[in-house]
C-alpha cells in the first residue's frame, strides 16, 4: 500500500488565500510563500538498507546499499554527528563524493544523488567516525521530496591509523614506519626445520640420511601490495656423514631470475662448474631462479680427530654447525627489477625447492619427493637404479616402494649416527613414507615408539 500525503505549495497571493485555506481545512499544508500549487506525491515505501563498507585506502571507501524503492537517492555522511537538518523538499542540492564539496545540509555533506547502489567517497579523514545517510526521495516534475519514514543511518570510522600511509594500519603493520615494507612471513613459523640428504641416489644407499643435514627458517617481507620485498634465509648446516663434497642449493618454484634483484650470502667462491647472473642468480635457469647457497659443505665445517666425516660419529669431536644467511633483495627501496614483482601468493611455502648438487657434478640433483629438478638437471638420471621418477606425472626424486631421498621436517631433529639406518632410528618413518604420507605423519616426533634415540645423534 503507498504512503501517499497532499502538499499544498502557494504561490499566488490572490487565488492562494482561498484555495490554502480550503485544504488546510482538511490535510494542513506546508506553507513555504504566498504562491501554490498543488501536488500528490507517492512516498517511497522501502528504504535503503544493508550498508556495507569497503576499505581502499586511510580515507577513502566505497559505501554500498541495497536501494529502497524511491525514484533515487540522496547520501549524505557527516564527520562525528549525526543528522541534524533534514534535505529540504525541492532544495536543490550539488552532490560530491569528494568529502566536503558537496552541499551542506546541517552538519552533513551531500556525496551523492542519484539511482546507483554504492558511492566511493574520498577526502575521508583517517581513523574518524562518520554517519551516513541513504534518503530515498521521490521526483515529481524535477524536483525531489524526500521521505523522512524509510531511511538508512549506519556510521563506520575510517582506517585505522596509517602512519607510514602503505595503506596497511599499523596495527597490522610490522614495519609501521616504513612505507616499503608491511608484512613477514616466516618458515616454519617458529624456530628451525631440518633437512635430510641421502647422497647415493639414484641408489638407495646406506639410508642413513645424514650425508648432509642443514636447518633452515626463512622469512619473506612483504608491502602493502602483497608483493615480496626480500626474503632472509639461514642455513644451519649440522653434519656431513659422507665423502663425497656436495653442493646446497635451493630453486624458488615460478619465480624467474629477473624478478630477483640482488643475492648475497652465498658461500661460492672459486665454484667451476656452474656461472652466475649478475643479481647472483644461477646462469641459465630460464624456468625459476636457482640460488646455490654453498658450493662444498666441506668448505663449511672440517673433519676433525682422524675422522672422515663430520659430526656423525659421538665419539669424535663435535666441531659445531656453519650458519650461511641469504639475502635476496626483490624491490630495491620502492623499484622493482626488470622482470617486475613477485605475489606473496607465488613465494609461498611450496615455492622452496632445496636441494643438493651430487658432489658438485651439476647435473646430479637431490631434490624433495616430488618437487622439480630444475634446468640444469640431467633427466637421464630419472627411472635407474632405485629411482621410481616419472616428470611426466610429476613424480620426483622417489623409489618404487615410495621412499624419499631428502627430507623436510618442519622441526628440528636429531639425525642418525653414521651408517644407521633411518628406519631403524626414526621407527614409524618407513610406515610413513611407504603410505605416502597417509599414516604416522607425526613420525618425526620425539613421542613413544617414535624414536631409538640410541641410534641418534643428540647434541
Ligand atoms: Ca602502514
Ligand atoms: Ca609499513
Ligand atoms: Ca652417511
Amino acid at each position: 500500500m503507498k504512503n501517499q500525503r497532499i502538499i499544498q505549495i502557494f504561490r499566488n497571493s490572490l487565488t492562494i488565500f482561498i484555495i490554502g485555506f480550503a485544504f488546510q481545512v482538511y490535510s494542513q499544508p506546508i506553507f513555504t510563500d504566498n504562491v501554490t500549487d498543488s501536488v500528490s506525491i507517492t512516498y517511497p515505501t522501502v528504504g535503503a538498507s544493508n550498508p556495507n563498507f569497503v576499505y581502499l585506502s586511510p580515507t577513502s571507501l566505497t559505501f554500498k546499499w541495497t536501494s529502497g524503492n524511491g525514484t533515487g537517492r540522496i547520501v549524505l555522511a557527516s564527520l562525528d554527528s549525526t543528522i541534524n537538518v533534514w534535505p529540504a523538499d525541492k532544495a536543490t542540492y550539488t552532490a560530491n563524493s569528494s568529502y566536503g564539496s558537496g552541499s551542506s545540509i546541517g552538519s552533513a555533506k551531500v556525496l551523492y544523488s542519484g539511482n546507483a547502489d554504492s558511492v566511493t567517497v574520498t577526502n575521508l579523514n583517517s581513523n574518524a567516525k562518520y554517519y551516513f545517510w541513504v534518503i530515498e526521495y521521490t521526483t515529481v516534475s524535477t524536483y525531489n521530496y524526500f521521505d523522512t519514514q524509510y531511511f538508512l543511518k549506519t556510521a563506520t570510522y575510517t582506517s585505522l591509523p596509517d602512519l607510514d600511509g602503505d595503506n596497511v594500519p599499523d596495527i597490522d603493520d610490522v614495519f609501521p614506519s616504513d612505507p616499503l615494507r608491511a608484512f613477514v612471513t616466516t618458515y616454519p613459523a617458529v624456530g628451525f626445520g631440518t633437512l635430510l640428504f641421502e647422497d647415493l641416489w639414484p641408489g638407495i644407499g646406506d639410508y642413513d640420511f645424514n650425508d648432509l643435514v642443514v636447518d633452515y627458517n626463512y622469512s619473506v617481507v612483504s608491502n602493502g601490495d602483497n608483493n615480496v620485498v626480500e626474503a632472509d634465509y639461514t642455513f644451519v648446516t649440522r653434519a656431513i656423514g659422507g665423502d663425497l663434497h656436495n653442493a646446497f642449493a635451493f630453486q624458488l618454484d615460478g619465480v624467474q631470475s629477473d624478478k630477483i634483484t640482488t643475492v648475497t650470502g652465498t658461500k661460492t667462491t672459486g665454484v667451476t662448474w656452474t656461472t652466475f647472473n649478475a643479481n647472483g642468480t644461477e646462469f641459465d635457469q630460464p624456468n625459476h631462479a636457482n640460488i646455490i647457497v654453498f658450493k662444498d659443505a666441506y668448505d663449511l665445517l672440517p673433519t676433525s680427530g682422524g675422522y672422515w666425516f663430520v659430526n656423525v660419529d659421538p665419539n669424535a669431536p663435535d666441531v659445531g654447525t656453519d650458519t650461511t644467511k641469504i639475502h635476496l633483495t626483490f624491490i630495491d627501496n620502492g623499484t622493482a627489477p626488470s622482470g617486475g614483482t613477485v605475489s606473496t601468493a607465488i613465494m609461498d611455502a611450496a615455492a622452496f625447492n632445496p636441494y643438493i648438487i651430487v658432489n658438485q657434478q651439476r647435473g646430479k640433483e637431490i631434490h624433495l619427493a616430488n618437487k622439480i629438478p630444475s634446468d640444469k638437471a640431467n633427466l637421464g638420471f630419472f627411472g635407474t637404479v632405485n629411482d621410481n621418477s616419472i616428470p611426466g606425472i610429476g613424480r620426483y626424486y622417489k623409489s618404487y616402494n615410495n621412499l624419499p631421498w631428502a627430507l623436510d621436517i618442519n622441526t628440528s631433529i636429531p639425525y642418525t649416527k653414521e651408517k644407521v639406518d633411518f628406519l631403524q632410528a626414526y621407527l614409524n618413518f618407513s610406515i610413513w613414507a611407504q603410505s605416502n604420507g597417509l599414516t604416522n605423519p607425526d613420525w618425526y616426533i620425539d613421542m613413544p615408539g617414535n624414536r631409538n634415540t640410541s641410534k641418534l645423534i643428540i647434541r
